[in-house]
This record gives C-alpha cells, sequence and structure tokens, in this order.
C-alpha cells in the first residue's frame, strides 16, 4: 500500500470517500518535539488524538504508524459492536461505547455508518445456554439491554437460520443485544483522523517507531523512529499486536501473546442476513455488509505468531459451522480472506494506563474484541494521558492486575473470549 506521494488504491479511496479532506490531508513531516506522541494509527490511537485535542486541548501532539492510517486490525475486523459483558467492569467500558457509538457520526461529522442491527449469540448446549441467560441477567442489573430468545423467536429473528434439531449443533436459545450492530472499519479510522487532525493534530503514516528514550530518572524523554528522532515527556502506546515489541524499548515486560485472527467475505448478494449472528461454540460469526457481502469470522490461530494471515483450516472449520446454521449460504462463493495480529492477556481483558515508567502510558490486550471499544478506549486513554491518573472507567484495567491477582476474569465467564 503506498505511502504519502505514492499512486495506491489506497490514496485513491481516500480521495474518493475522504472528500475535502482526502484532497488536502497529506501526511505531514513529524516535527522535533511534542507534547504527546501515540504510537499507533488505528481506531484507538486515532480516537485518543481526538478526544486528547477535542476535550483536553492538547493540539501538538502526533500520531505515528509505520503503515498507513487504519492499516492494522481496525481495517481488518468483522465491526461487531455490542456491550453485553459480564463483568461490571467490561460492561461499563464497553456500554460506554456503545453511547458514544450511537452519536460518533455527528460527533466527528463523518459518517461511520453505525447500524445496530442487533446482536445474537446462539446456544447449542447446556453450558451455553446458562452462560448466555447468566449474562441477560446481569446485564438487567447493569442497565443493559439483553433479552433471551427461544429457538422459534431466534429464527424470526433472522429467517435463514436453520434450527432444525438433526444437526450437529442444534440452536437450543440465543441472546439478544438490539442496540448492537456494526460500523463501517474504515470510516471509522478516518472520521477520527479527520476530526484530529482539524485540530491540529499531525498523523504521520511511514513512521516506525523503533525506540523509546529516557532520561537518567527514568522518566520518558522521546521516540527514535524511522524517520529521526521525537522529543516528548508522554509517550502512549496503542500498537496492537505489537504492544510487547514496543514496551520492551523501554524495559517493560508485558503479559500478552500475539495471536493471528482471521475473516473472509463472500460475493456480494442483495439483502438476506437482517442482524449479527455470532455462534461462540462453533466458533463462526457471520453479518452482511451494506455492499452485500457475508462477512464471517473465524477463531484465533491457537500457536501465537506475528503472521497476518491465518491457518486455512480454521477458516475451513469456520464456513462448515457457517453452512450447518445457514444451509442456504452453502452455494456463496468466498471471495477473499485476510488476517490481523490481536495481542491477548491472560484474562482477555485490555489493560489501560499508567506503566512503571514515568510519562509512558500503554493501551492493549483488547484481543479478538476491541474495535466495538474504540471511542470509550480512546475517551478514557485521553483522560489518563492528559491528567496521568487513570480514567475511573479505566483504573479496573490496570497492568499492575497481574500482579496483585485482581483480574476481570472475562474470559473464564464467558464461552469464549470473544
Ligand atoms: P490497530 O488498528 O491494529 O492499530 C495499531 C497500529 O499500530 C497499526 O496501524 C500498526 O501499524 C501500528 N504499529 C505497530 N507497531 C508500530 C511501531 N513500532 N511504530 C509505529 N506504529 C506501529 N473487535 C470487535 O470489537 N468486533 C469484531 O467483530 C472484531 N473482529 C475482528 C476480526 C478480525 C479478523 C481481527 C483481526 C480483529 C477483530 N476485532 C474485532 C478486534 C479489533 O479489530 C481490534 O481489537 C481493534 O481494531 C484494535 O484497534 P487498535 O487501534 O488498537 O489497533
Ligand atoms: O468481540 O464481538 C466481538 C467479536 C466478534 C468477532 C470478533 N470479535
Amino acid at each position: 500500500m503506498g505511502g504519502p506521494t505514492s499512486f495506491s488504491a489506497w490514496g485513491l479511496l481516500r480521495r474518493a470517500f475522504g472528500g475535502a479532506w482526502g484532497e488536502q490531508w497529506r501526511s505531514p513531516e513529524p516535527k522535533a518535539a511534542y507534547d504527546a506522541v501515540i504510537v499507533g494509527a488505528g481506531g484507538h490511537g486515532l480516537a485518543t488524538a481526538f478526544y486528547l485535542a477535542s476535550e483536553h486541548g492538547l493540539r501538538n501532539i502526533a500520531v505515528l504508524d509505520k503503515g498507513w492510517l487504519g492499516g492494522g486490525n481496525t481495517g481488518r475486523n468483522t465491526t461487531i459492536i455490542r456491550s453485553n459483558y459480564l463483568w461490571d467492569e467490561s460492561a461499563a467500558i464497553y456500554e460506554h461505547s456503545l453511547k458514544l457509538w450511537e452519536g460518533l457520526s455527528q460527533a466527528l461529522n463523518y459518517n461511520v455508518m453505525y447500524s445496530p442491527r442487533g446482536v445474537m449469540m446462539l446456544a447449542h448446549n447446556q453450558h451455553d445456554v446458562r452462560v448466555f441467560r447468566r449474562h441477560v441477567h446481569a446485564n438487567r442489573d447493569q442497565g443493559i439491554d439483553n433479552e433471551w430468545l427461544t429457538p422459534e423467536e431466534a429464527k424470526v429473528f433472522c429467517p435463514p437460520l436453520d434450527i432444525g434439531r438433526d444437526v450437529r449443533y442444534p440452536v437450543l436459545g440465543a441472546a439478544l443485544q438490539r442496540r448492537g450492530g456494526v460500523a463501517r472499519h474504515d470510516a471509522v479510522a478516518w472520521g477520527y483522523a479527520r476530526a484530529a487532525s482539524a485540530l491540529g493534530v499531525d498523523i504521520v503514516e511511514n513512521c516506525e517507531v523503533t525506540g523509546i528514550s529516557r532520561g537518567l530518572d527514568g522518566a520518558v524523554t522521546g521516540v527514535e523512529t524511522t524517520r529521526g528522532p521525537i522529543r516528548t515527556g508522554k509517550v502512549g502506546v496503542v500498537a496492537a499486536g505489537h504492544t510487547s515489541v514496543l514496551m520492551a524499548m523501554a524495559g517493560v515486560r508485558m503479559p500478552l501473546e500475539s495471536f493471528p485472527l482471521q475473516a473472509l467475505v463472500s460475493e456480494p448478494i442483495k439483502p438476506v442476513m437482517p442482524c449479527v449472528v455470532m455462534s461462540n461454540t462453533v466458533h463462526a460469526y457471520i453479518s452482511q455488509s451494506d455492499k452485500g457481502e457475508m462477512v464471517i469470522g473465524a477463531s484465533t490461530d491457537v500457536y501465537p505468531s506475528y503472521s497476518q494471515a491465518g491457518g486455512p483450516h480454521v477458516a475451513m472449520h469456520t464456513l462448515e459451522a457457517i453452512c450447518e446454521l445457514f444451509p442456504s449460504f452453502r452455494r456463496l462463493r468466498m471471495l477473499r480472506n485476510w488476517g490481523g495480529i490481536v495481542d491477548c492477556t491472560p484474562d482477555r481483558s485490555p489493560i489501560i494506563g499508567l506503566t512503571p515508567v514515568p510519562g509512558l502510558f500503554v493501551n492493549c490486550g483488547w484481543g479478538t474484541g476491541g474495535f466495538k471499544a474504540t471511542p470509550a478506549s480512546g475517551h478514557v486513554f485521553a483522560a489518563t494521558i492528559a491528567s496521568g491518573k487513570p480514567h475511573p472507567i479505566a483504573a479496573p484495567f490496570n497492568l499492575d492486575r497481574f500482579r496483585t491477582g485482581r483480574l476481570i476474569d472475562e474470559a473464564a465467564a464467558a464461552a469464549v473470549s470473544h
């Protein structure tokens, strides 16, 4: 993909969809010094910069990316948005996000195509039924919408779904969050980038951070990059998949493993799929994009890796599951597949906040589920960087929990960690 001056599909897309911004915006040369530097121009990094500038008045800031903005997981995910998590800490941050999604197109003056078409999570065995019903009760206590459907009600909500009893994974019921849905991932990156850029933020592409410099007192003094050194007293690392590598540059060891996670899309067809369906037990989820493609996601590979392609057998398993749940999709041809690198913590919950290095902040560990968190993640991380203190919603997601043992064990509570 192209850099700032090259002729590329990305450049064409940006000009086509970016409107006035697409015509005028060029990735700038980095300045010698900034008040804060954000490493990673994914949705989370761009949202952080936007809220730093719009809510905290910090405008002399830069977002650096080794590639192009939105080229990481932000531009590779299946865009499922929901807030139906079990534990109060998780529900609080994902619901904060869902509320921000509801007004995001207006806030950014950019259509992110947020579409609350409902996310339905299928139960295939007694364990699933108990887990999802527990989620429904917990969410209602938390003031979050979630309801239990019988198989027949699930079929009414999603007509292509097969609820026959003679399949390998019969549908025993489903949890439905009606306010859940999807958005256009590229538009989220572009919308935050355009709004941050308009407030004076420098977004510098093709600028890899290769070192983090520290003073004699141990505090951050700047970053080394492939486009030269930059001085700053505040660095926020938001580089999903590569966090451990970056934090090691400052001598901080992270409790993270990186895995490939993949997705694929079918040829486009007329609208047939009215909602999002997730089946954690058989590891498949599906929705239909506004272009008509079926957007299908698989589970992570079993082995850690930095490869941006998942194992073909993982995709095959997913397609088998989709064909069984939706027999009418069997004849669809798959058009393309791709992968991203997600970083996962032992409790499958994110890390947001301060680090043992003064001036160094980290936001990572969103694993397979950080797209939906983009607005809230940026919002609470910006407040944390600006004040030097954890935002109350971010506070439970501190790095120290892996020393104290106060984990947020969303992974153990759900059928899987998605
Ligand atoms: P990214 O968008 O990956 O941004 C990180 C950036 O850091 C990258 O652009 C990278 O180039 C840059 N970077 C890395 N190292 C350096 C360096 N040394 N110097 C400078 N820059 C650097 N989540 C959901 O909520 N719902 C879903 O349906 C969903 N589906 C998914 C499906 C797939 C196939 C994948 C891969 C992920 C999915 N996710 C989903 C997860 C979600 O995509 C991520 O959690 C989220 O996008 C992370 O956003 P980010 O901004 O932190 O990371
Ligand atoms: O977190 O909802 C999710 C999700 C769906 C697919 C990948 N992650």
